[in-house]
């Protein structure tokens, strides 16, 4: 890969989107928004390639703070869920953001003419942040379905039922998603429903650069990547499907490789990237697994089909589910199309007499 040459330089994130504003006034608003997010990403980027120096490793408070998900909240958790809602917040663009830090999703009374809900995972993988393996911030961008009206006279209660109503949306409602990953290089690919493309932050002049126009996936790949630890407490079929897999026994004849670093981010960047299938199943302990639908499952869904890949909750498109909850979670599986349909396959044959 490397950065792609234009008139005048290389194309950036920045003029990617003032090309696209320009191309159609429709994502003018969405200009402004990537705006925003690209700057919380690189502040995000920055915290945590610092992390071990500047005493950002660790749990937030005395380890006594856990979030709604009942997960130990680390340091850097809550500066990037902050870092991020600050930066939305400043657009001007939002009634209403979700976050899986957030107990309840929060609606800001800066937005002057709010458009968008915005739902995200600030830090996803943060559990991976000490050891300085790979994490990612996941948003998904929706239109307000209901006229979010946050001010001096609104009713608050009424205004915010009103308002959380419009974090409840499906993902094919999706307008624009993406993440950012923090890896060897910063990484963020994003989708507005035309393609998926890639930018890479160049430290050098504080810019996202385009270095993955067109991102498809592999129709086919050899990688599959789940945690197997728990494989045990997985349905039959797909414990007969990995093994499979494993033993050149699947559709393609191929020895597939396992990989898998707990860190959705990473692990769905190389699925986009190299092929496979990755995915967190569910099982007897929790049938629905574990990824929430709102701000993992659907923006990853939304980009993995926009790069021509697949992504299912093993009977159906994660992105036809009507949320219920903000943070109910979602069997997910995603990668090459090919694979995926060989996973909804396996998953559909009865239990081995
Ligand atoms: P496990 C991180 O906490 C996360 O939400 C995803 O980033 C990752 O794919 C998954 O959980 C890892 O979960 O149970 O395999 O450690």
């Amino acid at each position: 890969k490397e950065a792609q040459a234009v008139p005048g330089g290389v194309m950036t994130l920045s003029r990617y989107m003032l090309d696209q504003a320009r191309i159609n006034t429709d994502y003018q608003d969405l200009e402004q928004l990537m705006g925003s997010i690209q700057y919380a990403c690189k502040t995000i980027a920055n915290l945590v390639s610092r992390a071990g120096i500047s005493d950002l490793t660790g749990l937030q408070g005395d380890g006594g703070s856990v979030n709604v998900q009942g997960e130990e909240q680390k340091k850097l958790d809550v500066i990037s869920n902050d870092v991020l809602k600050n930066a939305l917040r400043s657009s001007g663009k939002l009634g209403v953001i979700a976050s899986e830090e957030e107990d309840t999703p929060v609606l800001v009374e800066e937005a002057f003419n709010s458009k968008f809900v915005a739902v995200f995972d600030p830090l996803d993988g943060s559990s991976n942040i000490d050891a300085a393996i790979s994490t990612g911030t996941i948003f998904g961008i929706f239109e307000e379905t209901e006229e979010c009206i946050v001010d001096d006279d609104a009713d608050m209660d009424e205004a915010s039922q009103v308002c959380l109503l419009n974090t409840l949306q499906p993902g094919g409602s999706l307008v624009a998603a993406g993440y950012c990953m923090y890896s060897s290089s910063t990484i963020l690919v994003f989708t507005m429903g035309d393609g998926v493309n890639g930018f890479t932050l160049d430290p050098q002049i504080g810019e996202f650069v385009m270095t993955h126009p067109n991102i498809q996936v592999p129709k086919r790949g050899k990688i599959y990547s789940f945690n197997e630890a728990n494989s045990p407490d997985w349905p039959e079929n797909l414990q007969t499907y990995v093994t499979d897999l494993k033993n050149g026994d699947g559709e393609s004849g191929e020895k597939y490789s396992s990989r898998y670093i707990g860190s959705m981010v990473g692990d769905v960047h190389r699925t986009l990237l190299y092929g496979g299938i990755f995915g967190y199943p569910g099982d007897i302990n929790n049938p629905n697994g574990k990824l929430r639908l709102l701000y993992e499952g659907a923006p990853m869904a939304f980009i993995c089909e926009q790069a021509g890949g697949m992504a299912t909750t093993g009977t159906q498109r994660v992105m036809d589910i009507n949320p219920e909850k903000v943070h109910q979670r979602v069997p997910t599986y995603l990668g090459s199309a090919e694979d995926v349909t060989e996973l909804i396959n396996a998953l559909k044959k009865e239990k081995a007499e």
